[in-house]
């Protein structure tokens, strides 16, 4: 069933959970939100917003670890008609500089962590930024709100904005292979169609679920796992601002008892080979899913066979929002991403753009579903080649076998895909080149022990007699501190030369097959 015409996902969700009102919505160590705080609170956020001259269509940045106060943020904006841009907390002061400029957000809704690096950000470039509200945060900068004092200072926004389904909702920033990230428009619709399409009749998620997203919020996939999801069904879902090692998220299958978990390859083969691990009996997980990057079978079956419980892996973007290609639970073939989620259809088209009927043939994947971002913000070109009509262009590559089950079989473009993230290698190849021994650089993903993408570096230096283990660590460090941490190189090597065309394009696939020799 489509959503209505006229229709606001804040509101859409508060109505659903009227009958929930002491029911925890979230949970977090120390502190819960029932339902029906949630339903006070985004009427709050709405309130305080147009208090602050905000109007609808207008852009709020959202900045903030993964606490109560995130999903009262987003879905207050959303009530509001203000549009949130969700932005990940682990970049840089000129990632935001950027997101700030483009985005044009007249506010920014920050935890008071990642303040210093947004202030950074402010004094970077230019910006229309005129409202700080912090949360969590010791001390205020001038003109700033406390988060909590500027909600307990208004009266809860009688309606919700007058949004239409395909009202603009959300951005979420997505990086690709060349140029600054592409700023993703959603709609209103979009987060109820991934709902329906896949978190009810695919993981099959109930109202008595509790729900734990090792992505965070500002992820596509921990968007729907830990908002969307959960709360279209009235289940309870349990926050963790810290970062999802091993540990962390032990901490809290032993202590929360999460019944579906949602995670990525990495932390998976992470959590296996962790001496902290906890048994079966330890934990009440009854389904897993994944995704990011596929799964290798081992972590599946060595996953199921500790647990007893099924990762179900599928693959999905932030362009479509969530899951469209997906295993089921008791229909699982590790090792596949499984097949088409109800309401999406997919085609795989070899080079010339003609759709590969047969099996067992490479082609580059399509999507078309009603969850598919509007555009890039700003970006023609880039929204063109991407969103092709009613279809989407993935940009992965894949091969259906004869029983029709997807097999991942890479990019079609350079990018990597780390930790389930993108990785551009122009990025960290320009980066490693702004040191000063540096003469050039190319980056290429190759697996690591567990089958998973790690970052490899192969680098030309000035003085070829610079080269060794000292200076390959010295570049991973000078990496790291400049980009996110997924991004830096996990291995570095030293070459005299790189592969290029006649033209002097470096040849990353040459790379990529002396590494699979
Ligand atoms: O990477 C994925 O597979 C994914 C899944 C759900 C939502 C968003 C993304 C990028």
């Amino acid at each position: 069933m489509p959503p209505p015409a006229r229709f606001n996902f804040a509101q859409h969700l508060i109505v659903r959970n009227e009958g929930r009102a002491a029911k925890a919505a979230y949970v977090e160590d120390q502190a819960r939100l029932s339902y029906g705080e949630l339903a006070e609170q985004v009427r709050l956020v709405a309130a305080g917003l147009a208090g602050l001259g905000l109007r609808r269509e207008e852009r709020v940045l959202l900045l903030m670890h993964d606490g109560l106060h995130w999903p009262v943020a987003f879905l207050g904006c959303l009530y509001a008609g203000v549009v949130p841009v969700a932005v990940n907390t682990l970049l840089t002061a000129d990632d935001y500089a950027y997101m700030l400029g483009h985005s044009r957000a007249q506010a920014a809704l920050v935890s008071g962590a990642l303040l210093p690096t947004l202030q950074a950000a402010l004094e970077r470039g230019p910006h229309e930024l005129q409202h700080l509200v912090v949360s969590r945060g010791s001390t205020l900068p001038a003109g700033a709100l406390d988060f909590d004092a500027w909600l307990t200072g208004q009266v809860p926004a009688p309606k919700c904005a007058d949004t239409l389904a395909d009202d603009i909702g959300f951005w979420l920033y997505s990086s690709g292979s060349t140029g600054r990230p592409k700023g993703t428009v959603h709609t209103h619709g979009n987060l109820y169609w991934t709902a329906e399409l896949y978190a009810r009749p695919v993981l099959g998620l109930r109202e008595d679920d509790v729900c734990f997203s090792a992505a965070k919020l500002f992820f596509a996939y921990g968007l729907g796992n830990a908002l969307s999801f959960p709360l279209s069904v009235g289940a309870t879902t349990v926050l963790m601002a810290e970062r999802p090692t091993p540990d962390a998220v032990f901490k809290r299958w032993v202590a929360q008892r999460p019944t579906v978990f949602f995670g990525a390859p990495t932390g998976y083969a992470g959590m296996l080979a962790s001496p902290n691990c906890p048994t079966r009996a330890q934990v009440a997980l009854r389904l897993c899913s994944s995704a990011g990057e596929a799964l290798p079978r081992e972590i599946g079956e060595k996953f199921k066979a500790r647990f007893g419980a099924d990762i179900i892996d599928g693959i999905g973007s932030t362009e479509m929002l969530h899951i469209y290609l997906s295993n089921r639970p008791g229909d699982v073939r590790y090792g596949t991403s499984g097949t088409p989620v109800e309401g999406y259809e997919v085609e795989l088209r070899d080079e010339a753009g003609a759709v590969i009927a047969g099996a067992d043939q490479v082609g580059d994947l399509y999507i078309r579903g009603p969850s598919a971002a509007l555009m890039y913000w700003s970006n023609r070109d880039k929204s063109r080649d991407t969103f092709q009509g009613t279809w989407t262009r993935s940009g992965d590559k894949y091969i259906r076998d004869a029983e029709g089950y997807y097999v991942y079989a890479g990019r079609s473009d350079d990018m990597l895909k780390v930790s389930g993230q993108y990785v551009s290698p122009f990025e960290v190849e320009s980066t490693l080149m702004q040191h000063p021994a540096v003469l050039e650089a190319a980056v290429i993903g190759v697996p690591d022990d567990h089958g998973l993408t790690r970052a490899k570096a192969f680098v030309v230096l000035k003085d070829p007699r610079d080269a060794g283990d000292a200076l390959a660590e010295t570049l991973k460090g000078f990496v790291k501190e400049q980009l996110a941490p997924h991004k830096y190189p996990r291995q570095v090597v030293f070459l005299t030369e790189l592969p290029k065309t006649a033209t002097g394009k470096i040849q990353r696939f040459r790379l990529r097959e002396r590494e699979a020799a």
